[in-house]
């Protein structure tokens, strides 16, 4: 009998929908599931007439695939994948390959490429972006992990990820351990926070200018004609134009309580740990934690005073809404600035050698993020591989000159009439900051001195050279 091209293991939304691509492109899929009436169900169903044949246990699955073997799992990340892993490698030749899909932190992948590799056996981590739509027609792929892995996936991988306008597919490997997640985690992070810049740039139009949602709708779909143009905010004017079963905006009818499944909180801590500044993806994790105390805030909606004026919006609507599409852009530029920072130290550490505009272009069809703006990121590290801050590349620091007073302005405006926008004003703060060539803490360094003989270094003597003042001295 004629073996199959690659095994699936996980026929939940994400599995299923790319078996059927794999399918569609050619290639034959074996599938097994841990219930395995599901496997019967989908053989019988949408499979059905397919090249796809259903096994019943791992070793029928295993015994029903080309050398070497492709075993991807689409499962529920964590111990999961871990157990599978386990129950897989017995059952395996050396150079078989085991493929995790799922949304998997990329400590565990790391941990588990050198594993798996110890026992002959290859890796692939790969980060899949797109939802369940992505996975039927052409998702984002991240793959990571055993490089010699990836010549016996990469025609696979390729033909199912989404393609941009000039045929070239969102797949391409990104490096070795966890590189694929992490890259994927980013993304994930990336997305957190242009989920949040939308939000605020529709709550400052909602609450201080007082438009309709048909207004808003307008709005989006002009925006998505020029630099913001992005998937996400396509799908926001679409929200917009949504109506409930009386008439009304559904978007209304929503309780303002965000969910999230943690990897914008991964993607922080990352931050964190490597030292680098991350504060607009992190504001958008905590306005989600914030949004979340639903009881507490409207509590304290009754009891905390807000500002004066907090009278409505009576100056040129138009010109506002302009100024909130440059602030928009602004602070995507800065969100997108700190991530590939972040990207940039963890790939130094591990010796990764991301590939920064590739990464880019990773990202350009088939995922959430997906936006025309990533050209222009794509271009920035063509232009300067070495490139150590987006800010820099002359096209996004004359974008965010351009923008600066337009986003100033609705900064006041929010901050003067009480709006929550923590991903604008942070992206402000972060850009001053950033662009300033002396910064208060020689004060804290003074402090930490002074309470704890810290030392600090001086700006009269070489770099390193360490200083202590007994501060009570007189
Ligand atoms: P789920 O994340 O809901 O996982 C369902 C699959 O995991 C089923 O096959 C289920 O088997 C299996 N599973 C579970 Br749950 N616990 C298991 C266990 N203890 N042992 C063995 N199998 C177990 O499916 P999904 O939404 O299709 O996502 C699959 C992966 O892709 C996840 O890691 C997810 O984070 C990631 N992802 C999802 C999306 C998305 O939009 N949904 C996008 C990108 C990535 P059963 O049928 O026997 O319960």
């Amino acid at each position: 009998m004629k073996k199959a091209d690659i095994g699936l293991i996980g026929l939940a939304v994400m599995g299923e929908n790319l078996v059927m691509n794999m399918e569609s492109r050619g290639y034959s899929v074996c599938v097994y599931n841990r219930t395995t009436e599901k496997v019967t169900d989908f053989i019988e169903g949408r499979a059905k007439g397919k090249n796809i044949f259903g096994a019943d246990s791992l070793e029928e699955l295993v015994a029903g695939l080309s050398v070497p073997r492709k075993v991807m799992l689409m499962i529920k990340a964590g111990k999961p994948v871990d157990d599978y892993i386990d129950a897989l490698i017995p059952l395996l030749s050396p150079g078989d390959i085991i493929i995790d899909g799922g949304n998997t932190h990329y400590p565990d992948t790391t941990r588990r490429t050198k594993y798996v590799e110890s026992k002959g056996l290859l890796l692939i981590g790969t980060g899949v972006s797109g939802g369940e739509e992505g996975a039927l027609k052409g998702p984002s792929i991240m793959p990571g992990g055993s490089k010699g892995a990836w010549e016996h996936v990469k025609p696979i991988f390729q033909s199912i990820a989404a393609k941009v306008e000039d045929g070239i597919a969102c797949c391409d490997w990104v490096g070795s351990d966890g590189a694929g997640h992490y890259v994927k985690m980013i993304h994930n992070g990336i997305e957190y926070g242009d989920m949040q810049l939308i939000c605020e740039a529709y709550f400052l139009m909602k609450e201080y200018l007082s438009l309709s949602a048909d207004e808003m709708y307008e709005v989006f779909k002009s925006w998505n004609t020029g630099e913001l143009d992005s998937y996400l905010i396509e799908i926001t004017g679409n929200i917009f134009a949504r109506k409930d079963d009386d008439g009304t905006p559904l978007v209304e009818k929503i309780l303002d309580t965000a969910g999230q499944k943690g990897t914008g909180k991964w993607t922080s801590v990352a931050s964190l740990d490597e030292g680098v500044p991350l504060t607009l993806i992190s504001e958008a994790v905590y306005s989600r934690y914030l949004s979340a105390m639903k009881d507490k805030r409207v509590y304290a909606s009754k009891v905390l005073a807000g500002p004066h004026p907090t009278g409505k919006f009576t100056g040129d609507k138009a010109a506002f809404i302009e100024d909130i599409r440059q602030a928009l852009f602004a602070s995507k530029i800065i969100s997108y600035a700190q991530g590939f920072a972040l990207m940039r130290a963890t790939s130094e550490k591990y010796c990764w050698n991301l590939n920064y505009g590739d990464i880019a272009m990773l990202w350009r069809g088939g995922c959430i993020i997906r936006s025309s703006f990533l050209s222009n990121i794509k271009d920035a590290f063509d232009a300067n591989p070495n490139l150590d801050n987006l800010l820099i590349d002359p096209y996004f620091c004359n974008a965010i000159a351009k923008a600066q007073d337009s986003w100033r302005r609705v900064c006041a405006a929010a901050i003067t009439h009480g709006v929550a926008i923590s991903a604008f004003s942070s992206a402000l703060a972060y850009y001053d900051g950033y662009r300033t060539a002396r910064l208060p803490a020689n004060l804290l360094q003074a402090q930490r001195d002074y309470f704890g003989a810290h030392t600090y270094e001086r700006v009269d003597k070489p770099r390193g050279e360490m200083y202590h003042t007994n501060w009570l001295e007189t």
